[in-house]
This record gives C-alpha cells, sequence and structure tokens, in this order.
C-alpha cells in the first residue's frame, strides 16, 4: 500500500479535495493513508512567514528553502522509502502509466509550491521527480498533489468497489472509452443504440470496441496513432471513415502547371527517381493514388513504362507500389476520377515551400487536415509541385493549402521525394 504525505500551506484544499467520495471513505476506513506537513509549523520568525522577494527583482516572492526543507525532511521520515514528487507545469507530464509505476511505491511525498515558485535548491536538493498535470498553470501544487493522490489511490486494493474496473479503462489500452447509457432507454427523441438492450454480449463487446476506436481516432488521433490495431480492430475499421483515413487520400506530383527558376510557367520532366519513390511512400501509408499529372503525352507513356518494366521481376511488393500510380494529363483529371471512384469531389489541398502562395486557400498543417478528414468521407487529393513550385492562379480547385515544411533553419530546398514523405508521416504515420 502506498502511503501519501503532501508537503503544503494550504492543508485544507488538499482535505478537501481528499475528504469525500471513494477516497474519503478510504482514508476513514483505514485502507489509505494521506497527511499533511506544513512548512509554516517550521518557520522560526515572528511571523511565521514561508515567501520572500526574489533575487533579481521581478514580481511576486518565492518561497523560502529552509521551512519548505524542513517540512520535507519530515514528511519524507513518516513512512519509509520515500519519493519525493513537486507539482509543477516544468515537470514531465504526469500519464497513466506513470501513475502504475508510483502505485508500486512505498511512499509518495507530494510538495506543493505557492506564490512564484519555490527556491531552486529546494529542488536540486530534496526532489526526486518533477510532474505537470498539464501545459496550464494553477495558484498552487495542492490540486496537482490531489490529482495524483486520487490517481494512484483507485489502483490500490480496496480503495475502489470493484478492482477490475481500474485497469479496462482510458489508456490502459491507448483508446478511449466507449460511450456509457444507463435508463431511461429513451431521452425524449434520443435513444440507446438497439445493441446494448439486446442482452448479446459478444456483439455489445464488439460494439464498444468499435466506438472506442471511432471515438479515439476522432478526439484522440495521437492515441490512435500509437495504438497497435489487433486483428479484430482491422476488421471492425472496414468502412468506416474515421479509421480508414488513408484509403480515401490521394497525391499528385504535378509536372505542369509550375514555375521555372525565373518565374516562367513550364512543363517538367517526369524523372524515374520520383515516380518509384512517390510511389514507394504511397504504398507504405495506404494511399488510393498517386498520379503523376503531365500535358505531355510522351511522358505518360514514360509513366506507363516505368511501371511496366518491373513486371514480371518477381518483385511483387514493387507492383503493390507502382499500381497506384496513374498517369494523367492534367490535375483537372486526376480530380475528375476520384470524383468518379469516390462519388463526391475531393478535398483540394496545395503544397507549398513558399508562405505566400496559395492566398486564397486556408492554411493547414497535416495534423489538422486529418481533424477534417474525419469530419467527411470525401476523398482527399494532395498536390505536390516540381521545379519551382506549383501555379497558384491556375489551380482554382484549391480549397486548402499545408503551410511549408520547416525546421529550426531558414533553408528551404527539400526534395519533393521528402516533402512527400514528411507530409504522408504527420497525417497517417504510427508513432512508436
Ligand atoms: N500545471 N501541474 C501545476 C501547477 C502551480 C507556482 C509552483 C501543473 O502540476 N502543478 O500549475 N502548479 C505552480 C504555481 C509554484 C506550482
Amino acid at each position: 500500500m502506498t502511503a501519501f504525505t503532501v508537503v503544503t500551506i494550504l492543508p485544507e484544499i488538499v482535505e478537501g479535495a481528499l475528504g469525500a467520495g471513494v477516497i474519503g471513505r478510504a482514508r476513514v476506513a483505514g485502507t489509505l493513508d494521506v497527511a499533511t506537513v506544513n512548512p509554516r509549523d517550521f518557520t522560526t520568525d515572528k511571523h511565521r512567514s514561508v515567501d520572500d522577494t526574489p533575487y533579481g527583482g521581478g514580481p511576486g516572492m518565492v518561497m523560502r528553502p529552509g521551512p519548505l526543507l524542513a517540512a520535507i525532511e519530515q514528511a519524507s521520515a513518516r513512512v519509509p522509502g520515500a519519493h519525493r514528487i513537486l507539482l509543477s507545469p516544468a515537470g514531465a507530464p504526469l500519464t497513466q502509466a506513470r501513475v502504475r509505476e508510483l502505485a508500486a511505491l512505498p511512499h509518495l511525498v507530494l510538495v506543493c509550491g505557492r506564490y512564484e515558485g519555490i527556491d531552486d535548491r529546494v529542488v536540486t536538493r530534496a526532489i526526486d521527480e518533477e510532474l505537470s498535470l498539464g501545459d496550464f498553470v494553477l495558484t498552487g501544487g495542492e490540486l496537482g498533489a490531489a490529482a495524483i493522490v486520487d490517481a494512484v489511490a483507485r489502483l490500490m486494493p480496496g480503495v475502489l468497489g470493484e478492482p477490475a474496473s481500474a485497469d479496462d479503462e482510458s489508456f490502459s489500452g491507448a483508446l478511449l472509452e466507449y460511450p456509457q447509457y444507463t435508463r431511461p432507454a429513451e431521452l425524449d427523441a434520443d435513444k440507446v443504440p438497439d445493441v446494448l438492450l439486446g442482452g448479446n454480449h459478444e456483439a455489445i463487446r464488439r460494439w464498444r470496441r468499435g466506438e472506442a476506436l471511432r471515438r479515439t481516432a476522432r478526439r484522440r488521433p495521437d492515441l490512435l496513432a500509437r495504438h497497435r490495431f489487433t486483428a479484430e480492430d482491422d476488421k471492425l475499421a472496414r468502412g468506416v471513415p474515421e479509421l480508414e483515413v488513408g484509403a480515401r487520400v490521394s497525391i499528385a506530383l504535378c509536372h505542369y502547371p509550375v514555375t521555372d527558376r525565373t518565374g516562367a510557367i513550364v512543363t517538367t520532366a517526369v524523372t524515374n527517381l520520383d515516380l518509384h519513390d512517390l510511389a514507394r511512400s504511397s504504398a507504405t501509408y495506404g494511399l488510393d493514388a498517386c498520379y503523376i499529372v503531365t500535358p505531355i503525352e510522351s511522358q505518360r507513356e514514360k509513366c506507363a513504362a516505368i511501371a511496366d518494366a518491373w513486371r514480371g521481376e518477381g518483385k511483387e511488393y514493387r507492383l503493390d507500389a507502382l499500381a497506384r500510380v496513374h498517369a494523367a494529363a492534367a490535375i483537372a483529371d486526376a480530380i475528375a476520377d476520384l470524383k468518379l471512384r469516390h462519388g463526391a469531389d475531393p478535398l483540394v489541398i496545395a503544397t507549398t515551400a513558399a508562405a505566400d502562395r496559395f492566398p486564397g486557400a486556408v492554411p493547414c498543417t497535416p495534423e489538422k487536415l486529418l481533424h477534417e478528414l474525419h469530419g467527411t468521407t470525401a476523398p482527399a487529393l494532395i498536390l505536390f509541385g516540381t521545379g519551382w513550385g506549383l501555379v497558384d492562379s491556375m489551380i482554382p480547385e484549391v480549397s486548402r493549402v499545408l503551410a511549408p515544411i520547416s525546421g529550426r533553419g531558414s533553408w528551404n530546398h527539400l526534395s519533393v521525394r521528402s516533402a512527400v514523405a514528411v507530409i504522408l508521416d504527420r497525417l497517417l504515420g504510427l508513432r512508436a
């Protein structure tokens, strides 16, 4: 059982947060041990002051090291094996995985700062770990400390009524929870899903898993990108627009209309390397199609010849990639092909290395675009330029423009093959 000692000048906040509900009951029953230690009790001056002005100037006050260090020392001695945590926005973001690890420790000492912060020598001398609840600022660490006690305590045997309900919830499998319902079965016109009323437990389990996948895709695509799909997940994902975004995305490598270095509108030449690499990226991320756009018929024939050259070589995986490649005479032809095959106008997204291109299009990032694609069943076509870039005035179908890919530096001459790979990975790539 983990014991908790909260170091705070405002113990009433901690008591208020941890005095009721299952946590409060567990404390009364003796299955949960939470105590507080107040740094003010370790002051020696007549005003019992715990703060002082900051060296170097600036607004507000800083917590003095003396009383705080003495309080942490006494708190740590209360139960052996103390692990000392400071609650701070500068700490590592708390995760359920870390909560589970903390639940295995014998004693957590939760140190709460107030004012502008605490003397940094307290951190270097008497803190083992800094944790943050998230990227926002509280007036003190107390609510963070109470949150950690709550999250850790609910994993401890005997604190929650039913021990099993602690590990099948959000994040244990990196999926959000499925929606829950209770009586009445009809709230005005709002009905509880039929499957939940039917009593077919296998159907209910499958429906819940599907809902968890769908919700996670919509609300937390970052979590879904880390989720390992089971064979059942793959089956459930089939035909669900939020879970099959890649199959609605196509790219077009445009050899016209693009500019050359003088700004003149030109047609560039198809290259073997671009074609292969874009085909391979398209296959990696499960895209619908990779259009190679050129108005020159002999160049389109060259595309077909490149694809043909790999047939009968025994390299089936290459054919798989090259099967997605379609030569198109114009961007409008690629758009028409998508409309025909998907039954809806594609969302057309331009890419550019220059921030001032496509001024009429809505600026977006791959992450925002993914969110938008979750809300529609329409296909998407991402346009990539060659030469010195796409001619914005000649592609009226473009409604979105992706911000240029950029690192810290100002050098921006990424190859189109790299740009495609980076954008597709940000849009559809799995993490870890
Ligand atoms: N965020 N996560 C947080 C916080 C308040 C100044 C140090 C947070 O955990 N704690 O915002 N804490 C600050 C206020 C002193 C603590």
